[in-house]
């Protein structure tokens, strides 16, 4: 440490006046609280609570600004768990901050049914818990988001004479979040933006679950942050001063984020296991009364927290509202200095969106002789879109000259213009995924990206954690299929969208021309309570002119609809969705009389209708169906039943023109009229 660092950490430590015997106190009763939830259900994480409990007691003790009657305080303080194995850690000292759902039956009740003290942190659940976490390394991606979203909120919303974002983004992990990739991808996309609101502390235990961490990394964890940008400190995980001084010392060093590696002792606490990967789960719990006795817990009495504590907390409860209260203050003179920007603020809070029918009104039509691929028309789309929202944020995976998303007439971000609405997120699909969560965890954006859609699956366990959050953001995802064409079968998705369906609550939306595509994207834009997955074309696809405008446009927004009615006696029934539509009215007009055709461009919005309209479009008495789809086919036996069938891919697809590919893989109009014929 240079001699100017050491000073100054010094004279943080006398500023800093720690009550370290009341923060001891707390830190062995929230031990205490861990051991008897995780011995109470039989399941569930030790070491984790036990062996960073002085860091939790420095972090919601002293270090974090937080006001448990508001948990979502826009100046707060967020504190993310990465290692959500360690949920127990954030119950037990959301409960001594006082968070009121966090009442000590919650903490009895840790991993019960419908408590609010779930196996792993679930951010839609509970109160004060920021991110949904448990797959290792989401919670640093998620956290860099966060971080990104606060800078953004900062240059946005900040003026001159009123600060009102000035909060840090803490995340604790362990060496499994560091381990997977997606952690990786994050860290240096912060430290190439200098987000130096985002302190991640590192639990260096030196155990993972199976063995000693050595068994599997040898790497110099502080080199490699070192070498992402990031500001390094080490310290001891159970000094109370060092931790307070190192957290302070991060607030106050500008222009990198700050990686605090803090040694620890996981399983501190239960001497037969600590220091080793026994301390993991219940097998310490057999220990834990004579744990608890060494850690001066009255024998007997479970679940304990002192009247010394409570007090503790009570008081630095008091410090926190007069922090909050004063912040109050700045922030009403900056609302009514600055309306404007108070109102947008509010919105994005709010989460107040437009209706789709409002997003269409502002889409221009496209012209009816064009023929251009749906990347294209989103492309088209989204500029209005982003005009009227101006919290909407479009990022790429470096393939924006592909995807077609980039916000005209806005700035990158970048850490020079962290007002920009367009974010390099570099080729780090998962890493861009976990950052579009954390960007939505924070509620005041509204986060779209974009890669190609064979590559969701590099960002796959972000989507899920998306879908199971409830977060509204927006993948917009091209080269949908084997059209892609000459990048061969690496680059062309078969079973990607299929895939894709059968993720609770994800929308996934392939629309068949630019007027659904308009359809799709303001399905996207304006849906609140979960994530939207657009597949959209490489190759340019007709404009189907003989659908109305608006029954394409509207049509999307019920999943599927009858794109062109059957003439005379209903007998047959097409279904296809994007690229394939085209093939399915060509289809129909070989076929003739009594045929209809269902655009189904996603099927989580049609299954959500209702039995009548579902009847209506698909009725039950009509078996005779086919659907169309340069995919996998397992999908569509649901709206084609037993007696119908389905023209799709069972293989990989081939390297070669994107025409010859759907040809040679029998995804033509022909290819239906022959299915059609072939049934009885
Ligand atoms: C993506 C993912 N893979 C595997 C697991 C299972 N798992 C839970 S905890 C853990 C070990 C974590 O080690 P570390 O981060 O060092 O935590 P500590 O041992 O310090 O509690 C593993 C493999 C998981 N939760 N997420």
């Amino acid at each position: 440490m240079t001699p100017p660092a050491r000073l100054l950490i010094s004279t943080l430590l006398q500023l800093m006046n720690l009550a370290t015997d009341a923060l001891q106190s707390a830190a062995n009763e929230a031990r205490g609280l861990a051991m008897d939830a995780v011995h109470a259900c039989s399941s569930g994480h030790l070491g984790l609570p036990l062996g960073c409990a002085e860091i939790g007691a420095v972090l919601f003790g002293h270090s974090l600004n937080y006001d448990p009657t508001e948990p979502r305080w826009l100046n707060r303080d967020r504190f993310v768990l990465s290692a959500g194995h360690g949920s127990m850690f954030l119950y037990g000292w959301l409960h001594l901050a006082g968070y009121a759902q966090l009442s000590i039956e919650q903490v009895k009740a840790f991993r019960a049914p419908d408590s609010f003290t779930p196996g792993h942190p679930e951010a839609h659940e509970t109160d004060g818990v920021e991110c949904t976490t448990g797959p290792l390394g989401q919670g640093v991606a998620n956290a860099v988001g966060i971080a990104v979203s606060q800078k953004m909120a900062a240059a946005r919303f900040n003026t001159a004479e009123h600060t009102i974002f000035h909060n840090h983004v803490i995340v604790l992990s362990g060496d499994g979040c560091l381990q997977e990739g997606v952690s990786a991808e994050a860290s240096a996309y912060a430290g190439h933006n200098h987000l130096d609101n985002l302190i991640l502390i590192y639990d260096s235990n030196d155990v993972t679950l199976d063995a000693m961490a050595n068994a599997s990394q040898s790497e110099d964890t502080a080199m490699r942050y070192a070498a992402y940008g990031w500001h390094v400190q080490h310290v001891d995980g159970h000094d109370f001063h060092a931790i307070a001084a190192a957290i302070e010392n991060a607030r106050n060093t500008k222009g990198k984020p700050h990686f605090i590696i803090a040694k620890t002792l996981i399983g501190k606490g239960i001497p037969e296991v600590a220091g080793t990967a026994k301390a993991h789960g219940e097998g310490g719990a057999k220990f834990i009364e004579a744990a608890r006795k060494g850690l001066g817990l009255p024998e007997g009495e479970h679940f304990y927290v002192s009247e010394k504590t409570h007090a503790y907390f009570a008081q630095h409860r008091e410090e926190l509202a007069a922090k909050h209260a004063a912040w109050k203050q700045t922030f009403a003179a900056w609302q009514a200095a600055h309306p404007d920007l108070a109102a947008l603020l509010n919105e994005g809070v709010q989460g107040h969106l437009p209706s789709p029918q409002e997003l269409l009104a502002i889409i221009p039509h496209f012209p009816a002789d064009s023929k251009i691929a749906t990347r294209k028309a989103g492309s088209d789309v989204l500029q209005p879109i982003a005009a009227k929202l101006p919290l909407t944020v479009s990022g790429s995976a470096d393939l924006y000259g592909s995807t077609l998303n980039y916000i005209n007439g806005v700035k990158d971000f970048t850490p020079t213009s962290q007002d920009g609405r367009n974010m390099r997120y570099g080729i780090r699909e998962h890493g861009m995924a976990a950052i579009m969560n954390g960007i939505a965890y924070d509620g005041i954006f509204h986060a779209s990206g974009a890669t190609f859609l064979v590559f969701a699956d590099y960002a796959r366990p972000s989507i899920r954690l998306a879908a199971l959050s409830h977060l509204p953001v927006v993948y917009i995802f091209t080269h949908d299929s084997v059209g892609v064409g000459e990048d061969g079968p690496t680059h062309q998705p078969v079973e990607t969208v299929s895939g894709l369906r059968v993720i609770p609550n994800l929308h996934v939306i392939r629309p068949g021309d630019p007027e659904e595509t308009a359809g799709a994207f303001a399905s996207a834009f304006s849906r609140k309570d979960g994530p939207t997955l657009l597949a959209l074309s490489r190759q340019a696809l007709p404009i189907l002119n003989e659908v109305p405008v608006e029954t394409r446009r509207e049509g999307v927004l019920h999943g599927g609809y009858i794109a062109k009615h059957e003439t005379g006696t209903l007998t047959t029934i097409l279904l296809a969705s994007g690229s394939e539509l085209q093939h399915a009215f060509a289809a129909a007009k070989t076929l003739g009389e009594g045929v209809r055709v269902v655009s189904m461009p996603c099927m989580e919005l049609f299954n959500g209708q209702s039995a009548e309209y579902k009847e209506t479009v698909l009725p039950s008495s009509v078996r005779r169906r086919v659907a169309i789809e340069a995919g996998v086919k397992d999908a569509w036996f649901r709206y084609v039943g037993l007696d119908g069938t389905v023209v799709g891919i069972e293989r990989f697809g081939l390297s070669a023109p994107g025409n010859y590919v759907m040809e040679k893989l029998g995804i033509t109009a022909q290819g239906v009229v022959d299915a059609v014929h072939a049934l009885k």
